[in-house]
């Protein structure tokens, strides 16, 4: 592996609210980073493979119902199941570029208004889990990104409830983020991407060390 010799592989995220591009940008970016010699995996969350996934899965569906507390749970539980692989990835030199993590987790579940499932609640659940060595904040007002395909029929694509979703981010948002305004073009979004991410490759080949949330 690349962990002896080249250094550890860097976690770059994506996140922002539905429909911003966030799965598009990731395909392009592993995609470019691999042509450019870079090492690069595409993980995504909710990972709806595992056990817990699946019933990630079902919920979000509306085939099952689910306490917001527990199925808030089952979304960290999930990133937990697969934090000892994402170190593992990361120290033999593989640079992981994920869509969504514990930063959708607590947008989300704060955006149900719960008694008790505040913002701070919410995050403790994830405090501990690697941090990501760039966070690319893809921005978009929620009128705009209602205009693109794909919208469906998931249990949290409403439009108030996706106000609510944007509000949290906001909250959340801290000067280290990279964020973008997502109404670009893709290839113009995809170029910026790549330059920020080849930036944190070669932090983390030269030593940066990982962080944890909430850091
Ligand atoms: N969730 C949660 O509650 N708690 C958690 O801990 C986690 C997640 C991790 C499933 O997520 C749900 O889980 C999600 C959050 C919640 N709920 N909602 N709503 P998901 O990741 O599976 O969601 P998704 O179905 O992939 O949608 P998305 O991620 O919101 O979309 P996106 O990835 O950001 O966008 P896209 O698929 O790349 O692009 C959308 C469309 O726009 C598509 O037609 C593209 O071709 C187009 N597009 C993309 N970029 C552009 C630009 N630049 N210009 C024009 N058009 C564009
Ligand atoms: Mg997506």
């Amino acid at each position: 592996s690349q962990g002896a010799m080249g250094g550890r592989g860097a976690f770059i995220l994506f996140e922002g609210a539905d429909r911003c591009g966030k799965s598009t940008q990731c395909k392009l970016l592993v995609d470019g980073l691999n042509s450019r010699g870079v090492e690069a995996e595409l993980w995504r969350y909710p990972d709806r493979t595992t056990a817990i996934g699946k019933m990630i899965d079902g919920y979000l569906q509306s085939q099952t119902d689910m306490d917001d507390a527990c199925v808030h749970l089952l979304f960290s539980a999930n990133r937990w199941e697969k934090r000892k692989l994402m170190l593992e990835k990361l120290a033999s030199g593989v640079t992981l570029v994920i869509d969504r993590y514990g930063h959708s987790g607590t947008a989300f579940t704060a955006a149900k208004k719960q008694p008790g499932l505040d913002l701070e609640w919410c995050k403790s659940t994830d405090a501990g889990l690697p941090a990501p060595d760039a966070l690319i904040y893809l921005e978009m007002p929620v009128e705009e990104t209602l205009k693109r395909d794909g919208f469906g029929g998931e249990r949290y694509e409403k439009t108030e409830f996706q106000r609510e979703v944007v509000k949290n981010y906001e909250l959340l948002r801290r000067d280290a983020w990279k964020c973008l305004d997502a109404s670009r073009t893709i290839e113009d979004l995809h170029a910026d991407a790549l330059k920020i991410a080849m930036g944190a490759v070669e932090e983390c080949r030269t030593g940066k060390p990982l962080g944890t949330l909430w850091e």
